[in-house]
């Protein structure tokens, strides 16, 4: 997918423009549901009240999921529209660095949207990709959305899943299955953002990166030293570092008149 709107490099705006067309691109090859663009709207307005940057407790919850996702005997990454057309390429580093499964699993799940992620995924250069079709066989218990149909050797049997820009039922719902749930979203307030057991409140476009590198930067690191990492992890102390940053950021602009 190539960006085709003439987007000025000195556009004040550009980066954010330049997502913004992606996710539209995204719209119209059938990888991304038009409430992707909805929820895309909602994830610009928190990244500027956080600065649109990656903040501390960012790169803390990112530690955590990389000893997370390095301590996993079945690590899986669940992949969504957004995800499929703003971080292909980096999605798919991530699930070889960990290394971890890619699973397509959509809540505006149909034949030709699950085929569309798919291929953006082979052509970012995924090797399998999981969850198409009569692959996704299996269900998740108590969840009556699209979401609940898994793959049997993935989602389905994991024990730690990747969930970026999730819904707050599925998160729920994975926990009840015993599983470890790391989401990346940056409303730290949204229903999936406080019920993950990991959550990176950043923009996915930065997060993706940071947690590869993170992964590959704690590969060395023994099993005691990630499960430390672990212990020491606290998401609900996390969320509330960020909505602090949120309040401090606010009040220095506020101030700052
Ligand atoms: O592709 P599908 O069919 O699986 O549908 C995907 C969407 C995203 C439409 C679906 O999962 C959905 O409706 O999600 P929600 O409930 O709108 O939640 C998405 C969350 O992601 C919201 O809390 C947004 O703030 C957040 N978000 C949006 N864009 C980004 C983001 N978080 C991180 N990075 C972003 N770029």
């Amino acid at each position: 997918m190539g960006v085709r709107l003439k987007i000025p490099k000195n556009h004040v705006r550009a980066a954010s423009l330049y997502i913004r067309e992606k996710l539209v691109e995204g719209e119209e090859c059938g990888v991304v549901t038009k409430s992707g663009l909805i929820a895309h709207g909602r994830g610009e307005a928190f990244d500027y009240l956080i600065g649109e940057e990656t903040i501390a407790p960012a790169l803390f919850a990112t530690r955590a999921a990389a000893a997370a996702l390095l301590t996993a005997s079945h690590p899986v990454i669940s992949v969504n529209g957004n995800t499929a057309a703003l971080v292909p390429k980096e999605i798919v580093k991530l699930s070889e660095e960990v290394p971890a499964d890619l699973e397509v699993n959509l809540f505006y799940r149909s034949r030709k949207r699950e085929i569309a992620v798919r291929d953006a995924l082979i052509r970012a250069g995924a090797k399998r990709v999981l969850g198409v079709g009569r692959c996704a066989s299996a269900r998740i218990p108590e969840l009556f959305s699209e979401r609940r149909r898994v793959d049997p050797r993935g989602i389905y049997s994991a024990d730690v899943v990747l969930v970026p820009l999730e819904d707050g039922d599925r998160t729920m719902a994975l926990k009840k299955m015993g599983k470890l749930v790391i989401t990346i979203d940056l409303n730290p307030l949204s229903r999936t953002a406080q019920t993950a057991d990991i959550t990176i409140v950043d923009n996915i476009i930065r997060a993706v990166p940071n947690i590869t590198s993170a992964v590959r930067e704690m590969k060395g690191l023994g099993r005691a030293s990630l499960n430390e990492v672990l212990r020491n992890y606290n998401n609900r102390l996390n969320i509330s570092s960020t909505l602090i940053h949120l309040r401090d950021r606010l009040t220095r602009l506020a101030e700052d008149v």
